[in-house]
């Protein structure tokens, strides 16, 4: 999370007064304006284990021998992929690290059962909303058809889970241009609200996630854009032929939602940990998708320990009953 300027202090008001007036605090909320140095240092999100003793049928976009965990989520973030199948056991030999272009989404239930593979994923709480779709490369985004004004699409979109999506590469902007054009027909120009406007200071463009534009080489513009003529013309739309525009921020367009990558609170794992049985236990952190728990690797039979005791099969169950999500979605915040 992005730390705040208190609101209350007279101290912090002076200071955050200055900012505006330096011209470098021109975000949606109080919240601080991020450094371009801090965009480029920002950690890379965890993968969470979704399933383990499984494996992901989705697009392999890189593979690899690492020896742990950690050093094949770096390679998987290094080749943009948004899930993993991983064995830590494998053999010397062999790649026991397949990035994958996506996660599983619709429900878990294309993955294939597995005797070594465990199947982790940036996204670990079920993604069951029909309107969101994997864009390889950048995330999940969910299209709200409806049309509404940006400070709505704001604010929905967080309900969501989310923020308003980020236009600032090539591969973003193309990819949520191919959904912008599922709106309408091949020869009708579509449009929908992105993270990206200009309330507070005139031509400072700031994202959903409080980064400035400049901070990014990328840029999109449609000829003639971004224009000013009109004081609310501050909000930013991305059109189905690959362009930013800037629009009046209380016109009515749909809006594309970029889902925050989620894993478990800390607050979960040690709800979990106070739990004597250990088979609730497990339960209660398969739930959490606590990676350490189950991803016991030292066991050459745990997954067919898991098995037993149904475990492989729990998340799945649930996620198709859908009380996993339901059990999960209360707890909102990602990691
Ligand atoms: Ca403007």
């Amino acid at each position: 999370m992005d730390p705040r300027i208190k609101s209350g202090g007279k101290l912090a008001f002076l200071i955050a007064g200055a900012l505006a007036a330096w011209g470098a605090c021109a975000g949606r909320s109080d919240e601080k304006l991020m450094r371009c140095a801090e965009i480029t240092k920002k950690p890379a999100t965890r993968f969470h284990l979704v399933q383990p003793c499984s494996f992901s049928r989705m697009v392999i976009v890189g593979l690899t021998r690492a020896p742990s965990l950690e050093r094949c989520a770096v390679f998987a973030h290094r080749k943009q992929g948004l899930a993993i199948n991983y064995n830590q056991a494998g053999n010397d030999m062999a790649s026991n690290c397949l990035v994958l272009d996506c996660p599983e989404y619709d429900t878990l239930l294309s993955l294939q059962p597995h005797s070594s593979f465990d199947y982790y994923s940036l996204y670990s709480r079920p993604i069951p909303e029909e309107n969101t779709t994997c864009i390889p490369g950048v995330g999940m985004v969910y299209l709200h058809r409806g049309k509404v004004n940006y400070s709505e699409a704001e604010d929905l979109c967080e309900n969501k889970g989310g923020r308003l999506a980020s236009v600032v590469s090539e591969s973003r902007t193309n990819g949520l241009s191919r959904l912008v054009a599922t709106l309408g027909t091949q020869n009708k120009l579509t449009v929908a609200y992105v993270g990206l406007a200009d309330t507070k200071v005139e031509g400072q463009f700031i994202s959903s996630k409080n980064e400035p534009l400049r901070c990014f080489p990328y840029r999109a513009w449609a000829p003639s854009e971004p224009r000013h003529k009109k004081s609310r013309e501050d909000c930013a739309v991305i059109d189905s032929r690959n362009s930013w525009r800037v629009v009046d921020c209380k016109s009515k367009h749909p809006f594309l939602c970029e889902l925050t990558p989620s894993g478990p609170l800390q607050d979960d794992v040690q709800a979990c940990y106070r739990l004597a049985d250990i088979k609730m236990k497990a339960m209660c952190l398969a739930r959490a998708n606590y990676s350490e728990f189950l991803s016991t690797t030292e066991n050459p039979d745990r997954c067919q320990e898991l098995e037993a005791i149904g475990m492989a099969n729990l998340n799945r169950t649930l996620s198709a009953e859908g009380s996993l999500h339901n059990a999960t979605m209360g707890t909102q915040g990602a990691t």
